[in-house]
Protein backbone atom coordinates (compact mmCIF):
# COMPACT_ATOMS: atom_id res chain seq x y z
CA UNK A 1 0.00 0.00 0.00
CA UNK A 2 1.47 3.47 -0.89
CA UNK A 3 2.53 5.49 2.17
CA UNK A 4 -0.58 7.62 3.80
CA UNK A 5 -2.76 5.61 1.90
CA UNK A 6 -4.42 4.55 5.04
CA UNK A 7 -5.57 8.00 5.69
CA UNK A 8 -8.94 7.85 3.87
CA UNK A 9 -9.83 5.04 6.38
CA UNK A 10 -8.70 6.92 9.66
CA UNK A 11 -12.00 8.16 11.02
CA UNK A 12 -13.26 12.16 10.78
CA UNK A 13 -12.07 14.54 13.10
CA UNK A 14 -9.04 11.97 13.96
CA UNK A 15 -5.54 14.21 13.91
CA UNK A 16 -2.18 13.16 14.31
CA UNK A 17 0.84 15.16 14.64
CA UNK A 18 3.77 13.03 14.51
CA UNK A 19 6.87 15.38 15.87
CA UNK A 20 4.73 17.74 18.42
CA UNK A 21 6.99 17.50 20.75
CA UNK A 22 10.82 17.94 19.97
CA UNK A 23 13.06 16.05 22.67
CA UNK A 24 13.60 18.86 24.91
CA UNK A 25 9.92 19.41 25.19
CA UNK A 26 9.48 15.72 25.74
CA UNK A 27 11.67 15.73 28.82
CA UNK A 28 10.52 18.36 30.21
CA UNK A 29 7.10 16.60 29.99
CA UNK A 30 8.86 13.25 31.29
CA UNK A 31 9.75 15.60 34.42
CA UNK A 32 6.26 16.96 34.91
CA UNK A 33 4.75 13.51 34.89
CA UNK A 34 7.31 11.68 37.28
CA UNK A 35 6.65 14.58 39.47
CA UNK A 36 3.13 13.68 39.51
CA UNK A 37 3.62 9.72 39.76
CA UNK A 38 5.67 10.64 43.13
CA UNK A 39 2.35 12.15 44.31
CA UNK A 40 0.11 9.73 42.48
CA UNK A 41 1.69 6.42 42.32
CA UNK A 42 0.31 3.93 39.41
CA UNK A 43 -1.97 1.38 40.71
CA UNK A 44 -3.35 -1.55 39.14
CA UNK A 45 -6.65 -1.15 37.16
CA UNK A 46 -8.79 -4.09 37.07
CA UNK A 47 -11.90 -4.65 34.62
CA UNK A 48 -15.36 -5.17 36.06
CA UNK A 49 -16.89 -7.98 37.76
CA UNK A 50 -14.16 -10.49 36.71
CA UNK A 51 -11.42 -8.56 38.15
CA UNK A 52 -9.07 -9.21 35.52
CA UNK A 53 -6.08 -6.93 35.67
CA UNK A 54 -5.30 -4.78 32.80
CA UNK A 55 -1.90 -4.95 31.52
CA UNK A 56 -0.62 -1.30 32.11
CA UNK A 57 -0.56 0.78 34.98
CA UNK A 58 -2.28 4.00 35.48
CA UNK A 59 -2.82 6.89 37.61
CA UNK A 60 -4.27 10.32 36.72
CA UNK A 61 -3.72 14.47 37.48
CA UNK A 62 -6.90 16.89 37.15
CA UNK A 63 -9.71 17.71 39.28
CA UNK A 64 -10.98 14.18 37.86
CA UNK A 65 -9.62 10.75 37.31
CA UNK A 66 -10.84 7.90 35.00
CA UNK A 67 -10.53 4.59 37.34
CA UNK A 68 -11.40 0.92 37.06
CA UNK A 69 -11.86 -1.62 39.60
CA UNK A 70 -13.57 -5.11 40.12
CA UNK A 71 -16.48 -3.73 42.52
CA UNK A 72 -17.09 -0.21 40.73
CA UNK A 73 -16.05 -0.42 37.23
CA UNK A 74 -15.50 2.26 34.83
CA UNK A 75 -15.84 5.96 36.56
CA UNK A 76 -14.38 9.17 37.17
CA UNK A 77 -13.53 10.21 40.74
CA UNK A 78 -12.03 13.14 42.49
CA UNK A 79 -9.60 10.59 44.27
CA UNK A 80 -6.68 8.07 43.54
CA UNK A 81 -8.32 4.50 44.08
CA UNK A 82 -5.72 3.12 47.14
CA UNK A 83 -4.66 6.18 48.97
CA UNK A 84 -7.67 8.55 48.49
CA UNK A 85 -5.83 11.04 48.22
CA UNK A 86 -7.35 14.04 45.43
CA UNK A 87 -5.27 13.64 42.05
CA UNK A 88 -2.54 16.29 41.70
CA UNK A 89 -3.16 19.08 39.45
CA UNK A 90 -2.87 18.87 35.81
CA UNK A 91 1.01 19.91 35.07
CA UNK A 92 0.63 23.89 32.78
CA UNK A 93 2.73 22.28 29.83
CA UNK A 94 0.08 19.95 29.24
CA UNK A 95 -3.25 22.65 29.75
CA UNK A 96 -1.24 24.28 27.15
CA UNK A 97 -1.36 21.39 24.52
CA UNK A 98 -4.62 20.94 25.23
CA UNK A 99 -5.54 24.59 23.97
CA UNK A 100 -2.94 24.26 21.52
CA UNK A 101 -4.64 21.14 19.95
CA UNK A 102 -7.73 21.16 20.67
CA UNK A 103 -9.27 24.30 20.35
CA UNK A 104 -12.17 23.08 22.39
CA UNK A 105 -13.14 26.20 24.75
CA UNK A 106 -13.47 24.95 28.44
CA UNK A 107 -10.14 23.20 30.44
CA UNK A 108 -9.69 19.63 30.78
CA UNK A 109 -10.57 18.09 33.63
CA UNK A 110 -9.38 14.47 33.70
CA UNK A 111 -4.85 13.36 32.51
CA UNK A 112 -5.15 9.96 32.53
CA UNK A 113 -1.41 8.40 32.29
CA UNK A 114 -1.38 5.06 31.11
CA UNK A 115 2.32 3.07 31.76
CA UNK A 116 3.09 0.49 29.52
CA UNK A 117 5.94 -2.36 29.95
CA UNK A 118 7.22 -4.10 27.19
CA UNK A 119 4.85 -6.93 27.11
CA UNK A 120 2.02 -4.43 27.76
CA UNK A 121 -0.94 -3.68 25.04
CA UNK A 122 -5.00 -2.32 25.88
CA UNK A 123 -7.52 -4.12 23.85
CA UNK A 124 -10.27 -2.62 21.50
CA UNK A 125 -12.17 0.17 23.86
CA UNK A 126 -14.80 3.32 23.40
CA UNK A 127 -14.04 5.78 25.39
CA UNK A 128 -17.77 7.03 26.66
CA UNK A 129 -17.45 7.56 30.40
CA UNK A 130 -17.53 11.38 29.15
CA UNK A 131 -20.73 13.44 29.65
CA UNK A 132 -19.17 15.89 27.54
CA UNK A 133 -18.71 13.69 24.32
CA UNK A 134 -18.74 16.49 21.90
CA UNK A 135 -15.09 17.44 23.44
CA UNK A 136 -12.02 15.68 21.75
CA UNK A 137 -9.58 13.82 23.69
CA UNK A 138 -5.97 14.88 23.47
CA UNK A 139 -3.60 12.05 23.33
CA UNK A 140 0.30 12.82 24.18
CA UNK A 141 3.08 9.63 23.75
CA UNK A 142 6.34 9.07 25.44
CA UNK A 143 9.00 6.44 25.18
CA UNK A 144 9.14 3.70 23.27
CA UNK A 145 6.95 3.81 19.56
CA UNK A 146 3.71 1.78 20.17
CA UNK A 147 1.49 -0.04 17.26
CA UNK A 148 -2.21 2.02 17.68
CA UNK A 149 -5.22 0.93 15.51
CA UNK A 150 -8.39 2.62 15.47
CA UNK A 151 -11.73 1.12 13.82
CA UNK A 152 -15.76 2.54 13.24
CA UNK A 153 -18.66 2.60 15.42
CA UNK A 154 -18.53 -0.92 15.90
CA UNK A 155 -16.02 -3.92 17.31
CA UNK A 156 -16.46 -5.41 13.69
CA UNK A 157 -15.88 -2.05 11.67
CA UNK A 158 -12.30 -2.59 9.43
CA UNK A 159 -9.51 -1.01 11.40
CA UNK A 160 -6.58 0.92 10.60
CA UNK A 161 -2.97 0.74 12.40
CA UNK A 162 -0.80 3.89 13.15
CA UNK A 163 2.67 3.85 14.89
CA UNK A 164 2.79 6.00 17.73
CA UNK A 165 5.87 7.69 18.61
CA UNK A 166 7.48 9.63 21.57
CA UNK A 167 6.59 13.08 21.09
CA UNK A 168 3.11 12.71 19.23
CA UNK A 169 0.21 14.14 19.68
CA UNK A 170 -3.04 12.94 18.50
CA UNK A 171 -6.19 14.93 18.66
CA UNK A 172 -9.80 12.43 18.45
CA UNK A 173 -12.43 14.98 17.72
CA UNK A 174 -15.76 14.49 15.70
CA UNK A 175 -17.09 11.06 14.95
CA UNK A 176 -13.19 9.47 16.11
CA UNK A 177 -14.10 10.62 19.61
CA UNK A 178 -16.83 7.36 19.64
CA UNK A 179 -14.34 4.82 17.82
CA UNK A 180 -12.71 1.63 18.58
CA UNK A 181 -9.08 1.85 19.20
CA UNK A 182 -6.09 -0.01 21.35
CA UNK A 183 -2.94 -0.63 21.34
CA UNK A 184 -1.90 -3.92 19.88
CA UNK A 185 1.93 -3.72 21.10
CA UNK A 186 4.90 -1.66 22.54
CA UNK A 187 8.27 -1.81 20.36
CA UNK A 188 10.76 -1.77 23.34
CA UNK A 189 14.18 -0.27 23.07
CA UNK A 190 12.47 2.10 20.23
CA UNK A 191 13.57 5.26 22.28
CA UNK A 192 15.85 6.26 24.69
CA UNK A 193 13.61 8.78 26.50
CA UNK A 194 12.19 6.93 29.37
CA UNK A 195 14.76 6.48 31.85
CA UNK A 196 14.50 2.70 33.39
CA UNK A 197 16.26 4.33 36.68
CA UNK A 198 12.74 6.73 36.96
CA UNK A 199 10.86 4.47 36.15
CA UNK A 200 11.79 0.54 35.86
CA UNK A 201 10.15 -1.49 33.18
CA UNK A 202 7.93 1.24 32.46
CA UNK A 203 8.73 1.97 28.02
CA UNK A 204 5.92 4.28 27.31
CA UNK A 205 3.67 7.08 28.74
CA UNK A 206 0.62 8.05 27.26
CA UNK A 207 -1.43 10.65 28.31
CA UNK A 208 -4.92 11.61 27.46
CA UNK A 209 -6.68 14.92 28.21
CA UNK A 210 -10.05 14.70 28.81
CA UNK A 211 -13.21 16.93 29.38
CA UNK A 212 -15.81 15.03 31.62
CA UNK A 213 -18.40 16.60 32.44
CA UNK A 214 -20.05 19.37 29.77
CA UNK A 215 -18.70 23.28 30.70
CA UNK A 216 -21.57 25.82 32.02
CA UNK A 217 -22.95 27.78 29.24
CA UNK A 218 -21.38 30.98 29.20
CA UNK A 219 -23.48 33.89 28.63
C1 LIG B 1 -9.57 7.23 20.03
N1 LIG B 1 -5.05 5.10 25.40
O1 LIG B 1 -6.45 5.90 27.54
S1 LIG B 1 -4.05 6.97 23.04
C2 LIG B 1 -7.10 5.42 26.60
O2 LIG B 1 -1.89 4.79 24.03
C3 LIG B 1 -6.38 4.93 25.41
O3 LIG B 1 -2.57 4.54 26.05
C4 LIG B 1 -4.22 4.57 24.36
O4 LIG B 1 -6.99 4.42 24.53
C5 LIG B 1 -2.78 4.65 24.82
O5 LIG B 1 -8.34 5.35 26.57
C6 LIG B 1 -4.42 5.25 23.05
C7 LIG B 1 -4.99 7.50 21.65
C8 LIG B 1 -6.46 7.59 21.92
C9 LIG B 1 -6.95 8.03 23.12
C10 LIG B 1 -8.31 8.21 23.31
C11 LIG B 1 -9.20 7.95 22.28
C12 LIG B 1 -7.32 7.29 20.91
C13 LIG B 1 -8.70 7.47 21.07
C14 LIG B 1 -10.58 8.17 22.41
C15 LIG B 1 -11.41 7.95 21.36
C16 LIG B 1 -10.92 7.46 20.16
FE1 LIG C 1 -9.15 4.81 24.90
Amino acid sequence: MQRGAQAEAWPPGFKVVPAALDEVEQAALLDDVLAVLRMSPPYQPRMPRSGKPLSVTMTNCGPLGWVTDREGGYRYQAHHPESGESWPDIPERLIQLWFRYCGYPAPPEACLINLYSAGAKMGLHIDQDEAASDAPVVSISLGDAALFRIGGHRRNDPTASLRLHSGSVVVLGGASRHCYHGIDRVFPGSSPLVSQDALPGIRRVNMTLRRVTQPERSV
